[in-house]
């Protein structure tokens, strides 16, 4: 990671300096892609590209660039970084304005790209799972900013990664106002019951995340049934199979909520077919556009 595109050029990493007075930093006003590239290709590029635009148009931001433009950067950064497997953020904020709430002074949104080196969890966990907590923060409510835009808001879910360190875990599982099961604060969740896999959907306030939608695609080609539907802990403490999934975890087995052993502790055998399908699929040429 040496360059950074950053407002139309590339600089270097050191130098890669946003202002004070930039919104984003004063209010979290903008939005950001987390995104991979496998083996030379950017993973689905055209979703997340599209997943930025729509969260962008959420916020009324306009963006400086066409969509194409946007995935000329993301490409672009990772050929200057050298890198053909990479964690690529994408940023753009409102800008530089004053210090008042009202972007009318902010002239341009700030737009950045990096391209750094991946960080999985730990290796043993994906043969082993891991556990979770749930958290006492709730995720956001729809209807006050929607999950589904991914803002650099995150001080909710960052809260409640406080909190899953603090209890020694990877990650903390977090529920709506009503107690029905989100997602993790940077991962969809699936639950396996015999044999038919259950995620939340999307409209009960979770991102609708990239991985989770190629590992519905993938499970359903493996002959599973995948019901997206509302369920709640005790539907997570029952299951037989539990993992997440995200760009930067991939999928990954959990074994244990709450100190309750989800199925037999170990990750489950329909778990370990779907991360295996995934990375295969993630070595295709099908799965997102070269560098
Ligand atoms: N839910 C939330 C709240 C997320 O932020 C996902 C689900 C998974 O979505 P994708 O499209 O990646 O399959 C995310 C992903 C990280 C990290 O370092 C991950 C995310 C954001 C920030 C950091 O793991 N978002």
């Amino acid at each position: 990671m040496d360059y950074i595109f950053l407002n139309g050029e590339f600089v270097e990493k050191d130098k890669a300096m946003v202002s004070v007075f930039d919104h984003g930093v004063l209010y979290g006003d903008g939005i950001f892609e987390g995104i991979r590239a496998y083996n030379g290709r950017v993973f689905r590029l055209g979703e997340h590209v599209d997943r930025f635009f729509a969260a962008a148009k959420a916020i009324m931001l306009d963006l400086p660039y066409t969509k194409q433009e946007i995935s000329d950067i993301v490409v672009e950064t990772c050929r200057k970084n050298k890198m053909n497997d990479c964690y690529i953020r994408l940023v753009a904020t409102r800008g530089k304005g004053d210090l008042g709430l009202s972007p009318k002074n902010c002239d341009k949104p700030t737009i950045f790209c990096i391209a750094a080196n991946v960080s999985l969890y730990p290796k043993e966990m994906y043969e082993n799972g891991m556990p979770l907590i749930t958290s006492v923060q709730r995720r956001n409510k729809a209807t006050i900013i929607d999950p589904q835009i991914k803002s650099l808001n995150y001080l909710n879910n960052i809260l409640a990664k406080i909190e899953a360190n603090r209890a020694g875990v990877p990650e903390a599982l977090m529920l709506n106002h009503d107690g029905i099961v989100c997602e993790c604060t940077g991962d969809n969740i699936f639950i396996i019951k015999d044999g038919v896999i259950y995620t939340p959907p999307v409209y009960i306030g979770i991102l609708d995340g990239i991985t989770r939608r190629v590992v519905i695609e993938l499970a359903k080609k493996l002959g599973y049934q995948v019901v997206e539907t509302q369920f709640t802990l005790f539907n997570v403490y029952s299951a037989d199979e539990c993992f997440l999934t995200g760009t930067a975890a991939e999928a990954i087995a959990v074994t244990k909520v709450d100190d309750r052993v989800i199925g037999t502790g170990k990750c489950g055998k329909i778990t370990a077919e779907i991360l295996k399908a995934f990375r295969e699929y993630a070595k295709t040429p099908e799965c997102g556009v070269k560098i």
